[in-house]
């Protein structure tokens, strides 16, 4: 296929095409899927969290900037789970430096993934590999807010950076539990404001009570994202992650895809879609919800019955 060439030769145009297919969960993706795995694999995937206005765009532009000048190509991919629309996504697109546009480099894009069929991580994973095979060295995904959606989004990431701000209190308690899971590094941006050295100790000793098995303490990175503070440093912790990973890939497993989990999603996609695929079959939901709700049938007879009778 002519598109899959063109991604692969990095043509900006075809990566976008490519990502409104899987946005839209048209089926030409699946081809273009396939036909670029086998270049997969060599981007370094960089997920951001944090809370709104934390400051992970400012930080992920001059992230992007950096790297830039160490010679890296990168992608950009704003993730709102959040927003039913694009909105949001494309809020957060808007703010990103012009510098960044205008470099052929770097390509930028918005999602707004709720409702994708496959679920958030799916449609997010699909969008990376197509960067990667453009040859990305470094994709940067940004994601707003700590919970559920965003630690799926996190289990892409080669490496999770959670950014938080000075004047948090008690809200890093109630980010507790989601961000000591996710977190391989930790920044502290707005250093410039009061309360930094509060927060880097409430941090450090969270951090320490956290029984990690892998052998990883996750560094914290102060940073003024708006004046590129703490990006060098932090560059130099993301390079120290990416060689602990590679050196124990073993020591991460449970927290990341791995390739049996995306085969089992990929195979209840493909069932599903085959199911929804038959004659009749919505009207035999139909039915079957009828019947269930007027408790005629039990909800695990009704899926039986359907089941057996799919060709
Ligand atoms: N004082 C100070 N302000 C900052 C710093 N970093 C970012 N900001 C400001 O904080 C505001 C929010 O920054 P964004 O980068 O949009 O934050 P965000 O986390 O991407 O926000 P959402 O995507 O809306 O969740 C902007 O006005 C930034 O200029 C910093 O280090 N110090
Ligand atoms: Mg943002």
């Amino acid at each position: 296929m002519e598109l899959i060439q063109r991604i692969l030769s990095a043509d900006p145009r075809a990566i976008a095409r490519a990502m409104s297919l899987i946005e839209n969960g048209d089926l030409k993706a699946r081809e273009i899927l396939k036909g670029i795995y086998f270049r997969t694999g060599q981007a370094l995937v960089i997920g951001v969290t944090g809370a709104p206005g934390s400051g992970k765009s400012t930080l992920v532009d001059k992230l992007a900037l950096a790297y830039r000048k160490l010679g890296k190509l990168v992608g950009i991919i704003a993730v709102d789970p959040t927003s039913p629309f694009s909105g949001g996504a494309i809020l957060a697109d808007r703010i990103r430096m012009q510098a960044l546009y205008n470099d052929e480099g770097v390509f930028i894009r918005s999602m707004a993934t709720r409702g994708h069929i496959g679920g958030l991580s799916h449609a997010t994973r699909e969008v990376i590999s197509v960067l990667d095979a453009a040859g990305k060295d470094i994709i940067l995904i940004e994601t707003v807010g700590v919970g559920q959606d965003e630690i799926e989004v996190v289990k892409v990431a080669d490496i999770s950076v959670v950014v938080l701000v000075p004047g948090m209190g008690d809200e890093l308690q109630t980010l507790k539990a989601g961000i000591m899971e996710i977190g391989d590094l930790f920044i502290i941006n707005k250093a410039d404001r009061a309360g930094v050295e509060k927060l880097e100790k409430e941090l450090e000793s969270m951090l320490a009570l956290d029984a990690r098995s892998e052998n990883w303490k996750p560094p914290v990175v102060k940073t003024v994202a708006t004046q590129g503070e703490g990006v060098s440093e932090l560059i130099a912790a993301i390079h120290r992650f990416d060689q602990f990973r590679k050196a124990s890939p073993q020591a991460l497993q449970s927290r990341k895809y791995t390739v049996q989990e995306n085969l089992i999603e990929l195979l209840k996609e493909r069932l599903l879609e085959r199911a929804t695929q038959q004659d009749g079959i919505w009207d035999k939901i139909q039915v079957a919800s009828r019947d269930v709700k007027a408790r005629k049938t039990d909800p695990y007879t009704a899926v039986e019955e359907i089941v057996r009778d799919l060709a």
